[in-house]
């Protein structure tokens, strides 16, 4: 029998990576896309399928976590076996400019969508995945965390994820609902947002290796994170909902670098030698070393990272680390990409575009390079 599944978020990052995971197993893909002035399916439209084929394996919804009737109507409509809920204004820095939008999508859009599913008298049918976070932990009560860690949560995206976060194991235990969470620490891939750090990082030191911007300006860089990569992560999603009973996991590498310690990473597959120098707003990143053809536009002395308080958070999360025991010994999961072997895949991806946006300088085609930062 063919599985449906649904995603909210499917033209995001883990979206797209479990849209094609979901389609290789053999499911009928369905995905909820909002509705922008340009096109927003550029992680999807390798996988896209032209809906006038017979048949198609995945199909696109017009939708808004923030549309009772329309996400009643799509779950009405395709009968889900599983629901994925990625879709969330994801970032937490902006999460404080947008709180209100923030809690009404990260948080009452979880709510809609699991009432949709027991209004519709779907409780027993759908399996239903919650994107929670380590954003919980925020300001962490013990290290490493693990499921039984108290939360402690930090920003306005957080306190709306702790909001899903319990709806879901409410839902599950008043309505006997299969649901759960997933406790996702910080996870990464060439397909990120460009304005998470880690993206951040590697295109802007591939734009700055071809001299298409000068330097990188960051927050707080002495951050800790445990990333993983994406591609990993929404294997657990799967496996998640495919126990005999629901319940919540933490997934996480167990390692922790700082944001600092990834700057290096990333300038090292550039062929870029790097010396920090300087403490608090005052530090800079000094280019030490240029070895072979991937950073033309360099040369020792550059200064290619600053501090831009801007980039600092009212309430940062300083350190995270998350413990992923249960999941291994439970579900049998192993991460099967290191934190170092994702940093090169992005740095490779973003170099590729800056050179062919660099070829188009040096010909007169200037295209513009964004240099929305975040
Ligand atoms: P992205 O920001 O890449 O993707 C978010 C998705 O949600 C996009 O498809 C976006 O659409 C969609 N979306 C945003 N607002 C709405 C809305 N109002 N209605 C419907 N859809 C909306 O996030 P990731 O793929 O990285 O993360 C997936 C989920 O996992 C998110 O919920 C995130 O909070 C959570 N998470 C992520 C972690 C990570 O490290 N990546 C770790 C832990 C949790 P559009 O493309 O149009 O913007
Ligand atoms: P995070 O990810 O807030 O952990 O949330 P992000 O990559 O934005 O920040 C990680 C850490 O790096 C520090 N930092 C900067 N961050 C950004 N974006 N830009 C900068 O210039 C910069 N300089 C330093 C941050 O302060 C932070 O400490 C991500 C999102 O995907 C969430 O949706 C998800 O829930 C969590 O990961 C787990």
């Amino acid at each position: 029998m063919t599985k449906t599944a649904l995603i909210t978020g499917i033209t995001g990052q883990d979206g797209s990576y479990l849209a094609e995971f979901l389609l290789a197993k053999g499911y009928e893909v369905h995905g909820i896309k909002r509705r922008a002035s340009s096109f927003n399916t550029q992680r999807i439209d390798h996988i896209y399928q032209d809906p006038h084929e017979p048949n198609p394996k995945l199909r696109l919804h017009y939708g808004d976590l923030s549309d009772t009737s329309n996400l009643t109507r799509i779950i009405q409509d395709v009968q889900p076996d599983e629901v994925y809920n990625l879709g969330a204004q994801s970032h937490v820095a902006v999460s404080f400019e947008s709180p209100e939008y923030t809690a009404d999508v990260d948080a009452i859009g979880t709510l809609r969508l699991l009432e949709a599913i027991r209004f519709l008298g779907l409780e027993k049918k759908t399996r239903f995945y919650q994107a929670s976070t380590s954003e919980l932990y925020g300001l962490v009560q013990e290290i490493p965390q693990r499921e039984t860690t108290p939360f402690y949560p930090r920003s306005p995206y957080a306190v709306a994820k702790l909001y899903s976060y319990w709806i879901t194991v409410n839902y599950r235990e008043a309505y006997g609902m299969y649901a759960c969470n997933g406790i996702l620490f910080n996870h990464e891939s060439p397909r990120r947002g460009e304005t998470f750090v880690t993206r951040k990082i590697t295109r802007g030191l591939a734009n700055i290796a071809q001299g298409l911007e000068p330097c990188l300006y960051m927050g707080n860089i002495d951050s800790l994170r445990d990333w993983g990569h994406a591609k990993d992560y929404v294997r657990m999603q799967w496996l998640m909902l495919q126990q005999d009973t629901p319940e919540d996991y933490v997934i996480a590498t167990g390692e922790q670098y700082s944001v600092r310690q990834f700057i290096s990473w990333a300038a090292a597959e550039l062929g870029i030698g790097l010396e920090f120098s300087g403490s608090g707003v005052d530090e800079i990143a000094t280019v030490t070393a240029v070895e072979g053809d991937k950073a033309p536009a360099l040369k020792p002395g550059d200064v290619i990272m600053r501090i831009d308080p801007q980039y600092f958070r009212p309430a940062e999360v300083d350190t995270l680390l998350g413990d992923p025991s249960k999941a291994k010994q439970k579900l049998g999961w192993e991460p099967e990409i290191t934190v170092q072997e994702m940093c090169a895949e992005m740095v490779a991806e973003d170099l590729k575009t800056a050179r062919r946006h660099a070829l188009l300088k040096e010909h007169g085609l200037d295209l513009p390079v964004s240099l929305e930062n975040g």
